[in-house]
């Protein structure tokens, strides 16, 4: 075996054992297979708020024991879609506290009478605490809006002549100092202000907390030994490619896998046995960002197939492998051994009407934006996006940084034990979920801490140290805004991502400041560090059709005007050691409503509802060049500016 490949195996066993910490099972995707069947829940489910002023009636009546609607009134609620936007209720736009979801499902008789299949119900986003019931019997309770969670509910569905059951959903959107994001609830006591028992959420994150089912809820049937975790990572020797997978395997001790690797054509490269393994695969397609080939994001399938002995096949799973590896140097970020330069966005979950809900029209038109604007990245500011955009980012070939929702993590109580253990669990979650990705080249694990605080050393060291051991195959990153000589967490990241917002919030108006004070940002935090550098957020709030020239704050003009100041910087310095400049933000985004918003947060290149604002054609402009100027393989023709180029996803 060769260093290289001992050192792939290595990594492999960490990564598993890494995910074994505290997790049980896998979190595979779930898909219709031959020995798959689904069934999504999405439509419209009974809600109703607990308006009580304890919030606790639902609790103490116990809903989930009969119909919802047999406690009072309900209102139809579209899922995924976060409640808040959907009625013209004011204290629903601001509930804090237990709603209640309720659906009745039916199912094919098949997944009721045969014990041989296992019926799981998955519940891919709730935010942000869940407790869930089935025919009134509690089987699942999840920490943490953003991740999925499951619960095998067979028992309960093939216990009697039933065809249908009656899913139950209370979710509390309640945020606390020991939360991720974190937050506080502030009771105000002074009775000549407020009335009695008054409170208010707050937080210390700029976007709303929109709560609710905000991705689909499915049941899906494995059969009752099935393959229940696949992690695969990738290497590259020489034009060779590495596949090491490992597969767990539940419901008994005796089975045999068949591992099949395919191409794009279908043909199969490479095969193997057993529930781990490396697979060797000649002349390999790599898996390229978009911009960096011609022949972008090729994506292989690895199909398993689990048998018990002398049985028939009882189970398969396909998952899409891209061959790929990342490296970051003291001044590069390597995709495949090539330097790679990020020129993208950061985005939300977020539109209107359905708050964070997922919904594939905006997906494909999000996507189809990012592709005009030839952005070759983004990173999922601030918390784990749906997984389907992971999966389109692995087929169009962008870049991710998979951030996880530890955002405005600022109070020297959100430093302790309590925040410090669920944060490793959340990234054990993150990192079940996500490892496969290949457009997953990096994992942040917190956005602007009071990274400056004393805890937040040993903090970010445990919780860098525990993701590296997690996946020891991706850079681990956070975003800083703290000072370059005062940010405790920065020695433990391999890449310095940083934010400023020169000439927005100081020095209001005085964009020739910028030049300087960005320049003097990057040589310090480079001389101190000696790590690549992202400039992972920078922007200036413009609301579309305000014009004015001279620029003038919250005018198209001064947010261009600002932009192209950045810009001249990042020319200097990404010859040097800048890797990346993601715009903050991709389109204008809904925040709590405070004195410095008009009705949200107008960073938006692109407004709320997609249109573009003037620096939308600037960024266009320059990350299309940029595309040009980066492009390692000469060989291709020009990347057209203006759009002509075929659509190639
Ligand atoms: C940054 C935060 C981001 C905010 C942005 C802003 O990371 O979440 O929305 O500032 O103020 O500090 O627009």
């Amino acid at each position: 075996m060769s260093p290289k490949r001992v050192s792939c195996w290595a990594a492999l066993g960490l990564l598993l054992c890494g995910c074994a910490l505290a997790l049980q099972g896998g979190m595979l995707f779930p898909r219709e297979t031959p020995s798959r069947e689904l069934k999504a829940l999405d439509g419209l489910w009974s809600f109703r708020a607990d308006l009580s002023d304890n919030r606790l009636l639902g609790f103490e009546q116990q809903w989930y024991r009969r119909p919802l609607r047999e406690w009072g009134p309900t209102l139809d609620m579209p899922v995924p879609s976060s409640f808040n936007d959907i009625t013209q209720e004011p204290e629903l736009r601001n509930f804090i506290g237990w709603v209640w979801y309720e659906r009745e499902a039916t199912l094919p008789q098949r997944w009721t009478q045969d014990t041989r299949m296992r019926v799981v119900l998955r519940i891919n986003s709730a935010h942000y605490y869940a407790v869930v019931w089935v025919n009134g019997i509690h089987v699942a309770e999840h920490e943490g809006g953003h991740l999925p969670f499951e619960a095998d509910i067979s028992k309960l569905v093939q216990s009697g002549p039933l065809s249908s059951c009656r899913i139950t959903i209370a979710i509390n959107n309640t945020l606390t100092l020991h939360t991720l994001p974190p937050g506080m609830i502030i009771y105000k006591t002074d009775t000549a202000m407020y009335p009695n028992g008054y409170f208010v959420q707050e937080t210390s994150f700029d976007f709303f907390n929109y709560a609710g089912l905000h991705r689909s809820v499915v049941l899906y049937t494995t059969p009752t030994t099935y393959i229940d975790d696949i992690t695969v990572t990738t290497d590259v020797d020489q034009e060779n490619g590495l596949v090491n997978y490992q597969i767990s395997v539940q419901g008994t001790e005796h089975f045999e896998l068949e591992v099949r690797l395919l191409d794009e054509e279908g043909k199969v490269v490479a095969q193997g046995t057993g529930d781990q393994g490396q697979l060797w695969v000649p002349s390999a397609h790599l898996w390229w960002p978009y911009l960096m080939h011609e022949h972008p994001a090729y994506l292989y399938s690895l199909e398993v197939r689990m048998t018990v002995p002398a049985g028939p096949v009882s189970d398969f799973y396909t998952l899409p492998v891209g061959i790929r590896t990342v490296a970051v140097t003291e001044s590069k970020f390597l995709i495949n051994g090539k330097a790679f330069y990020f020129h993208g966005v950061n985005k939300h979950e977020d539109a209107d009407i359905r708050g964070k809900g997922f919904d594939w029209t905006l997906v494909m038109k999000d996507f189809n934006l990012l592709r005009w604007l030839g952005a070759n990245s983004f990173r999922t500011s601030h918390y784990p996006y749906a997984e389907e955009i992971l999966q389109l980012c692995d087929r169009y070939g962008i870049v991710i940084i998979d951030e996880c929702p530890g955002v405005g993590i600022v109070l020297p109580q959100s430093f302790g034990n309590e925040s410090l253990r669920h944060h490793l669990e959340v990234m054990e979650e993150l990192v079940r979920r996500d490892k496969n990705h290949p457009a997953v080249v990096m994992w942040s694990v917190a956005n602007e801490p009071s990274s400056a605080l004393k805890p937040a050393g040993y903090y970010f060291k445990t919780l860098i140290t525990h993701t590296k051991a997690l996946d020891p195959t991706r850079p681990v990153t956070f975003v800083t805004n703290a000072k370059y000589d005062a940010d405790l967490g920065a020695p433990y990241v391999d890449v310095i991502c940083v934010n400023s917002y020169y000439s927005w919030y100081h020095d209001y108006g005085h964009l020739e400041v910028i030049q300087l004070q960005l320049k003097t940002q990057f040589e310090k935090w480079y001389k101190t560090h000696q790590k690549p550098i992202i400039q992972s957020e920078y922007g200036a709030e413009a609301i579309t059709g305000f014009h004015q020239d001279p620029p003038l704050m919250f005018s198209e003009e001064y947010q261009k005007a600002l932009l192209e100041n950045y810009h001249s910087v990042l020319d200097q310095k990404r010859k040097e050691y800048v890797v990346g400049e993601l715009i903050w933000n991709f389109a204008d985004f809904m925040t709590n409503q405070t004195p410095l918003r008009v009705i949200g947060n107008r960073k938006g290149i692109f407004t709320r509802q997609r249109q573009p604002k003037t620096a939308a054609f600037l960024l266009r402009e320059r990350y299309w060049r940029l595309a040009n100027e980066t492009r390692y393989h000469h060989s291709l023709p020009k990347i057209q500016c203006l759009g002509t180029r075929p659509f190639t996803f």
